[in-house]
This record gives structure tokens, sequence and C-alpha cells, in this order.
């Protein structure tokens, strides 16, 4: 049967893990003032891929230290001797993108054609993108003489880190800024040989400081007189005790919190697409993004056509080996998101919605969970309305475009959106009124280096890339 299903496993010698990993602080590896080490796993499997250091309050001082003297010669450099190294980072990423991209999925558990196809390229567009703009700044209309802010203290998620790694730390350093960047405790892998990276690239001592840890290391981070910036992705938990942390000093801070996005289907759209964009939304990463399309509102003349398209799609969809180049949906990636997940789905169903799971085997170790949509889903409901980071969708129906509006805008967010549609003037009468940072047309889950990026409401301030993303790194 020319048609059966053969795995196709990546291979797993293309990468070379250390047992052990240091903090990276004045370019180079070295141990911690403390003794603690940490453990990060494969998700998939639940096998220790490697041990690293819990930073203390005295590493991030001495990185932070680093960061500063680094400082004095890195943002008098000419910006294009800045753009230099950023552009041989981003041919370094290019050429080692397949030993990153298996990395990121033992690491992260997502699937490798993800990590493939999305995560590195993506990661190196970052790169290459901001290299363009360092010796452009004086022209950019941010005035006379843009100045970087100093010494960034970046704190990333595990949902995508290499990728928030780019984000933090290309626009920082085009800018003109030295960076302390704290990885996820789930996932310090990428950040650690990105480092490497570093110093392959020749980047000066000190421009870059990775100092792994937990959320007390980052709680020391944030809270370091030598840090002039703070930029935060994560938990809006966390994002509102670090606002209230830096609110009494002198520091920037930009926040990208969570999201309950919406993704609108209008009665005129073509199914088929609309199928494959909701599938994207919700089922990239297993719905472990912050921009995620958690929120299906349908036109209720099309809900049970397009309900029964998308079951039968979500049937034909490969869980398992994060390695296999055909898997689609990869593990969560640790055990307490699972727990998070778990107990919000449950939460569905003692409320009252309805559940259904793709039927797939999940494997016996590792942390999974089989794509779920809920139906008779209401406003109140908790699934409508927390954010569930998990492969969860919760469908609600609409009649008319401006109760598609005010059910999409009814969030405590407001990250992202989508509009299906062939009504070119629909989409632009709807998407002026939702309160999203960012709304596809017709797609979801589409991420440019160009397009600013960032929420509304509870869903963070400042913005992430283009030409916004780097005014959050200058005084201008
Ligand atoms: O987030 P945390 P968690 C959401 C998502 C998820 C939930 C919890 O809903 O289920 O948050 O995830 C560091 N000071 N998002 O617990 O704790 C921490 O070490 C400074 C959405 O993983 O916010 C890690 O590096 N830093 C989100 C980072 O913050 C602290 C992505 C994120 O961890 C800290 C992730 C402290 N006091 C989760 N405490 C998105 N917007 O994409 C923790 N950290």
């Amino acid at each position: 049967d020319p048609f059966a299903y053969a795995p196709a496993p990546e291979s797993r010698a293309v990468v070379d893990i250390a047992p052990s990993y240091g903090l990276f602080i004045d370019g180079e590896f070295t141990e911690s003032s403390g003794r603690e080490m940490a453990k990060t796993l494969s998700p998939a499997t639940e096998e220790v891929l490697a041990e690293y250091t819990q930073g203390t309050a005295e590493d991030v001082d001495r990185a932070v230290a680093a960061a500063r003297k680094a400082f004095e010669k890195w943002s008098a450099l000419p910006g294009a001797e800045r753009a230099k190294y950023l552009f041989r980072i981003a041919r370094i990423i290019q050429e080692r993108s397949r030993e990153l991209a298996v990395l990121e999925t033992l690491d992260n558990g997502k699937p490798i054609r993800e990590t493939r196809d999305a995560d590195l390229p993506l990661v190196a567009a970052h790169f290459f993108y901001y290299a363009g703009w360092a010796d452009k700044l004086e022209h950019a209309g941010f005035g006379a003489n843009p100045r970087p802010l100093g010494v960034a203290g970046q704190v990333i998620p595990w949902n995508f880190p290499l990728l928030m790694l780019a984000w933090k730390i290309a626009p920082a350093l085009a800018a003109g800024n030295t960076v302390v960047l704290k990885p996820a405790e789930t996932t310090p892998l990428s950040a650690l040989f990105f480092a490497d990276i570093c110093r392959q690239a020749g980047l000066p001592r000190g421009v870059v400081n990775i100092v792994t840890g937990d959320g007390r290391t980052g709680a020391s981070l944030v809270a370091h007189p030598g840090i002039d910036k703070v930029a935060f992705t994560g938990s809006t938990a966390v994002g509102k005790a670090i606002a209230r942390q830096v609110a009494g000093t002198d520091k920037r801070v930009t926040l990208e919190l969570g999201g309950k996005g919406a993704n609108i289907v209008f009665d005129d759209a073509p199914i088929d697409q609309a199928v494959e964009g909701i599938v994207t939304g919700i089922f990239f990463n297993q719905g472990q993004v912050c921009c995620a399309g958690s929120r299906l509102l349908v036109q209720e003349s099309i809900q049970d056509e397009l309900l029964d398209a998308l079951k039968r799609r979500l049937s034909t969809l490969r869980l398992g080996d994060p390695l296999d180049k055909n898997t689609d949906i990869g593990a969560i990636n640790s055990a307490e998101q699972l727990a998070r997940i778990t107990a919000l789905a449950q939460s569905g169903e003692a409320e009252g919605a309805e559940r259904w799971s793709a039927p797939c085997e999940l494997p016996s170790a590792g942390y999974w969970f089989a794509p779920t949509l809920f139906t008779g889903v209401t406003q109140a409901h908790t699934i409508a309305r927390d954010e569930i980071f998990g492969p969860v969708l919760s469908v609600l129906s609409f009649r008319t475009p401006d109760e598609a509006v005010a059910k999409a805008n009814n969030s405590q967010y407001g990250l992202s959106a989508g509009i299906w549609t062939e009504k070119g003037s629909r989409m632009l009468a709807v998407a002026g009124k939702l309160r999203a940072g960012v709304v596809w047309a017709n797609t979801f889950n589409k991420f440019d280096p160009t397009s600013p990026f960032g929420g509304y409401k509870e869903s963070g301030f400042g913005r992430e890339g283009g030409r916004h993303g780097l005014e959050a790194y200058l005084d201008v």
C-alpha cells in the first residue's frame, strides 16, 4: 500500500547535548556561585536531556556587570559594525538550523516539522531583519540621535524558546543595548546553544549573557538595579507582578502575556480553508501559543457543516514522536502544563459543555493531550474565558457581525483574532472593531519580523517586531 504510514524519524545524532551546562557570562561558560542544578527533560519521553545551572542572585549580578561593561563599547560601535555581527549570527543559525531544530524539538516536545519549517526560519529572519536596521536608526524617524537604553533584562517562556530569544535579543542588539536573558526552566538548551553561536560569531564578550534558572532567577534579574529595561513574555500573573515590581523604578518595561484569540468564521467562508486555519490556529504547537485561536466563533447557519468537517480533519492528525517528520501533534511541554490543561478541560465538562476528542492513542510515557473541542460553550464558561494554552478549542456561535464582534471582544485579553469571509468590506469593518493586537484575514498564526506584535488589555503592552520593536530598545 503506497499510502501506508511509514515513520520518517529525523536523526537525533545531529545534535550533541552535553551532560551538564554552566551559565554564559562575559563570553564564556562559567559555574554558578551556588551549587544548585536542575534537569531538563524531553517531554515526549521523560528522558533527562541534560543538567543545567539554577542561576543565583549573585550570578545575575555578575552577568549584569558584564553586560554593563560591554555596553560602553557595543553602544559606541558604528551601526554597520553591529550589523555585521547580527548578520553573522543569522547565517550561523541558518547553517546550524537542522541541529537547532532537533534540539528544540527534543527539549520542547513540538513536532520537528514545526521547528524545521516555522521556528528556525523565523529565528534567522529576525536576526537578518534587525541586522538591516542597525545602521539606519538615524534615518528611521526615531529623531536625530536615538540612543540605546543600556542593559536589557529579558525573561522568556518555553513555548517558542529560540524564537522568543530572537524576538528579544535581535532588536536589543541592533539598537546598541546589551542583554542578560533568562530562558524558561523547562527549555534552557537552545539559549545555551545560542550562547555558543555568539562565541562562534565572535560577538564581543558580555554583549549577550545567558543565565538559566527558574522564576527566582527571573525575579532577581527583573529586580537588579543595573537593568535599564525589562522585556518579559509569559503568564499574565507573573507579568502583573513584574509591572508592580518595576513601577517604583526608572526601568522601561514591555510585557507580552496571555491571550484568548477569537477565530471568526462567517457563512461565506470557504469551509475547507477555514478548517485548515482553525487547525493551525489552535493545534499549532499543541495550542501552547499566546495568540492561539482558542475560541472558534462560527456563524450559526454553517455551524453543523463546519464542525463535521473540522472533526473529520482532526481525526486525521498524527500525534506522537515529535522527531517523526510526519507528526502533526507533539507532546505538551511539561507535567505542570498538562495538569493545567487537564483541569481546565474538566471544568468545561463540569460546567456543561460537550467534549469531543480526536481518536488517537496517547503514548504511555511523556505528556500528551489529544486534540479536543468543546461545543455548547457559553461566554460564562471558564473554557471561554481563561487561557488554556493547550490543544483545546471552545466553539461558540453567532448570528450577526455585531454579535461576533461583541463576543470576540468579551475577553480580558486582546492579543489575536482571525476573520474568515470572502467579503472584503466585511473583513475590514469587523477587523476595525476588534480589540486585538493582530487580526489575521483568511489565515491564522502567520508571523513576520517586519510586523509589530503585542496585545491590548491584559495581553500586555509594548510591541515586538518591526520598527516598533526597535523603539522599545531606544531612547527616542
Ligand atoms: O509561566 P511563567 P508558566 C501562560 C499560559 C500558561 C501559564 C503558566 O497560560 O499555562 O502562563 O505558564 C519566569 N519574575 N503563558 O508557569 O511562570 C519563568 O521562569 C520573573 C503564556 O510557564 O510566567 C519563565 O522563564 N520571571 C505565555 C517565564 O517567566 C519569572 C508563555 C514564564 O513563566 C517569575 C508562557 C518572576 N516572579 C506561559 N516567575 C505567552 N504569552 O506566550 C516565573 N518567571
